[in-house]
């Protein structure tokens, strides 16, 4: 099993999880064989049709009632926009989400991130569910959604992006991963939406394609004082300071923060990449404000305004996740910009990123990490990003896709 928090890889690990993914196919998935999702059995069969594998069902016709807890254990919606509630979804995550497979690290999404993610325009309280101990009230597991318009090929779908499933380590291997699944299905339901994407570091059946995390040292000598990377082969560490070594402020004439004004703008630069792609979101000027406009430690963005004709040509964009580091005595933080969409249309791609680093840099990101979706192969391996231990396998729920896709046919990128 790997896991999206990656660090760099080692080839020793890159043969572990090829292995472990090969097995996998093999593994019986009791839940998912249940539900409307490409199955393994079924891998290659082109008799199958793309789209929805199961129709919708009348809103009359769909559960009413909440599913079953184990009976210690109750149903809770949670507020998002209560600090209070808030506060409890982050120390549950800070303390059981994600991890790298040699628990070195663990996704540390801020409160000021939860809100953002899980509130964009025409969210659903009710798609943010919590799990309570009865007695005690302590919020012990957590699953969400959040609306979004998905494009597949030239059909715009409307979908759950489904994320931060959580089950509190000690209630770990009993099933309760998928009831919080069904629930949430349930609830997407109620809302007549019948179609979900989410993203996971397990192979599941079945992924409609899988990506590598790249990473692109910005403190190399943090990351390899914590484990994150290791030193060169032939390489010292003052040798290492200066390979990664970048500018002071980025070279681009015109490369500025993107502002409110600048909504109509980037919208139309984005929807026009985004529609080369197989996959990917099908953004408004209210999606664009809400995921794109810059918000302090959350999401950054950039664009490259002409001097001279004051035209919007070029836009890149990261978000911050930190994660903790387990067990250091040194550092307790690894500060983390992932790519987020970034689109040239003058300003070749490869200068763009170097500039989006170079901020990142200014910023005190220790590293920058970019997925190799979209076109970012073409400045991955020149602007010094090394390949990373983990795979992130995205998947549809409710939607047949023929042919698995390459990383580089997908314009989306979950949080
Ligand atoms: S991905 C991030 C997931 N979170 C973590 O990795 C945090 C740390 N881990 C945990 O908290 C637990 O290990 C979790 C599983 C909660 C992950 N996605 O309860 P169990 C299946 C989907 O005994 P636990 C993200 O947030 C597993 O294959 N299924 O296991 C996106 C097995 O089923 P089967 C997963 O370890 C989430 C069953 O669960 C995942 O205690 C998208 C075992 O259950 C996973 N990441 O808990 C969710 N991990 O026997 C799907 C394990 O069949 C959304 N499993 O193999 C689908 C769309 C829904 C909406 C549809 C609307 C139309």
């Amino acid at each position: 099993e790997t896991n999206p928090v990656s660090k760099e890889d080692s080839s020793l690990v890159t043969i572990a999880r090829r292995f472990q993914d090969s097995m996998s196919l093999g593994k019986t998935h009791k839940f998912w064989e249940s539900q409307p999702v490409g199955q393994f059995k079924d891998i290659g069969d082109s008799s199958l049709p793309e789209g929805p594998i199961e129709s919708p069902t009348l809103l009359s016709e769909v559960k009413q009632e909440p599913y079953n807890l184990p009976s210690q254990y109750e149903w809770t919606t949670c507020d998002m926009e209560s600090d209070v509630t808030c506060d409890e979804v982050y120390n549950l995550l800070k303390n059981n989400y994600v991890e790298d497979d040699e628990n070195m690290f663990r996704f540390n999404y801020s409160q000021e991130f939860l809100s953002w993610a899980l509130r964009p325009p025409g969210y659903y309280r009710s798609w943010h569910i919590g799990v309570r101990a009865k007695a005690s009230k302590k919020l012990v597991a957590f699953i969400t959604g959040v609306p979004a318009r998905i494009r597949v090929r030239d059909e715009v779908v409307k979908m759950a992006e489904i994320n931060f499933l959580c089950v509190h380590k000690k209630l770990r291997s009993k099933r309760l991963a998928p009831v919080m699944i069904k629930e949430v299905t349930r609830r997407v339901h109620l809302e007549n939406i019948w179609q979900a994407a989410y993203t996971a570091g397990v192979v599941l059946p079945t992924p409609i394609t899988t990506c590598q995390y790249w990473h692109r040292s910005l403190n190399p000598k943090k990351l390899i004082d914590v484990g994150f990377s290791r030193l060169g082969a032939r390489m010292t560490m003052s040798r290492t300071i200066k390979l990664y070594k970048l500018p002071d402020s980025p070279a681009t004439p015109g490369f500025r923060k993107m502002e409110l004004r600048d909504v109509p703008a980037v919208t139309r630069l984005l929807r026009n990449y985004l529609s080369q792609f197989v996959v990917a979101p099908d953004f408004d000027e209210n999606d664009v404000e809400h995921w794109l406009l810059p918000s302090e430690n959350v999401i950054d963005s950039y664009l490259v305004e002409s001097p001279e004709t004051h035209e919007i040509t070029d836009f890149c964009s990261f978000y911050t996740l930190p994660s903790s580091i387990l067990g250091n005595q040194n550092h307790s933080a690894l500060k983390a910009a992932y790519s987020y969409y970034n689109v040239s249309t003058k300003t070749p791609l490869l200068q763009l990123m170097n500039d989006a680093l170079i901020v990142a840099k200014q910023k005190d990101f220790d590293v920058f990490n970019a997925l190799d979706v979209m076109h970012n192969e073409s400045f991955l391996k020149e602007l010094k990003f090394g390949p990373g231990d983990g795979q992130l396998h995205y998947y549809l729920y409710n939607y047949r896709i023929k042919h698995t896709l390459r990383p580089s046919e997908l314009g989306l990128v979950l949080l």
